[in-house]
């Protein structure tokens, strides 16, 4: 059997270390035809990649690229640089095999890390069924023209399009994550990552999750998804479990039926998710929700202003949001919510309308993320907008550097100090560049928790020693 060695190149660790979800779902659909090795770099970075490459002797090495840079202006990291150090050039150093790219990050910018990298062949966005057509096509040495969504270095052409198998069910399969790596690590601050569908249908000007997924739901069923998590749970024990994706609640009700499958199986887990959709939500999903056990989410409304909402396309208006936060605020779900701000129509008044939300309607125990500046990315509307508004130029690229977009109605400068002030004013409202609590604050929250046999999200312990702090001025 052929060898195939699937490398994970993320080392970040914030805000937690995610383990390789989609190369462990790569890995379980390759096994039965080639023997497969999945090296996960989060907290190895590399150190033992070369060794592993001179034992396990690959025919094929397949890279994800997940982050390219971490979305913030001010702070601007880029993980290409790390990548190509630790990972792509020591790799291509002891060996001439097939080198193959993937993953969000590749997906989005793939002619730009073709040319960066100067990989062999890369696959623009879900990789399952298209991965394994290649590995045999170019091990029998039949033509790979005809492969959907194939870059090769010799076209640097996206072939056949940029579109992807979005008509196509979801695999069943599981991912089996801590089979194909050591999930040992992530126990303790990470989590389990499980997709309940994949695509996005909804139309947020500056989002890349259609372009990866495709824009139309595709759901696995609630009954794979919690065979899934039965599994896993049977295999590691009480853990917790993260939906990745775009939005949980979505389509309407296929988050209710994941949360009865799970109920009806009495299954004793701690779950959490992303994007949670104002415009589905009730408090029938909510009540669903703690009972099948989550025990936080993020809230994703970018705005609470009624002109920027609908100048980002967010297919939801203020009083959803608004009745949102009144749910959570019921159920009292440990929530971490998340504004930018600076897209089209922002202004010092919309500023105030949604800081204003943020007075009113959320939760003080909860955390409040704000970021300024929205990541330029290609083929989005807000794309095409910086262009009309005389930002780029038509068919500039946007990888490097970054390019992010801000208001007219706005300077940057008054933006970020109308964030700062927000924050210094208030304990739970967070600067995107603040950087990760102290060590002092850490040990302090871990003490609280003890005492108090807690078992709230650690955010809101945080949040806790931060407001006493604040009333201490200490911070
Ligand atoms: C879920 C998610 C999160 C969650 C992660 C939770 C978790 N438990 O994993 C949270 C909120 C924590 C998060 C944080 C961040 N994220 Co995020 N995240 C996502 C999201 C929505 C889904 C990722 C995912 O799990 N997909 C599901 C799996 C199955 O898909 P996959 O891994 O992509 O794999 C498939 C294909 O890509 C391909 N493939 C993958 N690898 C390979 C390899 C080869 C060789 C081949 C051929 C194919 C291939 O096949 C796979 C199976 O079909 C993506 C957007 C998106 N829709 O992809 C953004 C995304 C990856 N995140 C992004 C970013 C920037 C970040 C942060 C840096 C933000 C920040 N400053 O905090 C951090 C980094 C965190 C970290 N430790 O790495 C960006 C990356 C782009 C960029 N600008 O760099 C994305 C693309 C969103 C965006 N802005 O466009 N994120």
């Amino acid at each position: 059997m052929r060898r195939v060695l699937l490398v994970n190149t993320n080392v970040e660790k914030a805000p937690y270390p995610v383990p390789p979800l989609g190369l462990c779902l790569l890995a379980a659909g390759l096994k039965d035809r080639f023997e497969v090795k999945v090296y996960d770099g989060v907290f190895d970075e590399g150190r033992n990649l070369v060794a592993i490459v001179s034992q396990f002797n690959p025919d094929f090495v397949g890279f994800s690229i997940r982050n390219i840079d971490d979305v913030v202006m001010d702070r601007a990291i880029f993980y290409m640089d790390d990548i190509l150090k630790k990972f792509i050039h020591p790799v291509r150093a002891v060996t001439k095999v097939p080198v193959i790219l993937g993953g969000s990050g590749f997906s989005i910018f793939p002619v730009e890390l073709m040319k960066l990298t100067g990989a062999d062949y890369g696959i623009v966005g879900e990789a399952e069924d298209i991965l394994p057509v290649l590995l045999e096509s170019l091990q029998n040495h039949l033509d790979i023209s005809e492969i959907p969504n194939l870059v090769t270095s010799k076209s640097m052409e996206i072939q056949r399009g940029t579109g992807f198998s979005s008509i196509k069910p979801v695999s069943a399969r599981f991912s089996d994550i801590d089979r194909w790596i050591d999930f040992s690590p992530y126990l303790n601050k990470g989590v389990y990552s499980v997709q309940t569908k994949r695509g996005c249908a909804h139309k947020c000007i500056y989002c890349t999750y259609p372009l990866i997924e495709g824009r139309k739901f595709r759901t696995r069923t609630p009954t794979d998804i919690a065979d899934e998590i039965e599994h896993v749970h049977k295999r590691l024990g009480y853990i917790t479990f993260e939906f990745v994706d775009s939005t949980f609640n979505d389509p309407k009700g296929h988050a209710e039926s994941i949360c009865r499958e799970i109920i009806r199986r009495n299954i004793k887990v701690r779950l959490r998710t992303m994007g949670i959709n104002p415009r589905h939500c009730s408090e029938e999903l909510f009540e669903l929700m703690i009972r099948a056990g989550f025990i936080q989410i993020d809230a994703t409304p970018d705005s609470a202003s009624p002109c920027v909402l609908k100048r980002l396309d967010k297919g939801f208006d203020l009083p959803e949001i608004e009745d949102m936060a009144r749910m959570i605020s019921k159920f009292n779900i440990p929530t971490m919510w998340f504004f930018l701000f600076g897209g089209p129509g922002e202004s010092e008044e919309t500023f105030f309308e949604t800081l204003d939300f943020i007075d009113k309607y959320i939760n003080p125990a909860d955390l409040v993320y704000m970021n300024a500046g929205l990541r330029v990315y290609p083929n989005t509307p807000l794309y095409s907008i910086a262009c009309m508004e005389g930002r780029i130029a038509p068919g500039q690229s946007v990888f490097q550097p970054p390019l992010y977009y801000y208001s007219g109605e706005i300077t940057k400068n008054r933006l970020d100090q109308l964030i700062r002030e927000a924050s210094r004013a208030r304990h739970n409202c967070m600067h995107a560049l603040e950087t990760a609590p102290s060590p002092e604050m850490i040990s302090e929250a871990l003490e609280m928790r003890k005492t108090q046999h807690s078992e709230e999200p650690m955010f809101r312990t945080l949040l806790k020693i931060r407001a006493k702090w604040k009333k201490l001025g200490k911070i």
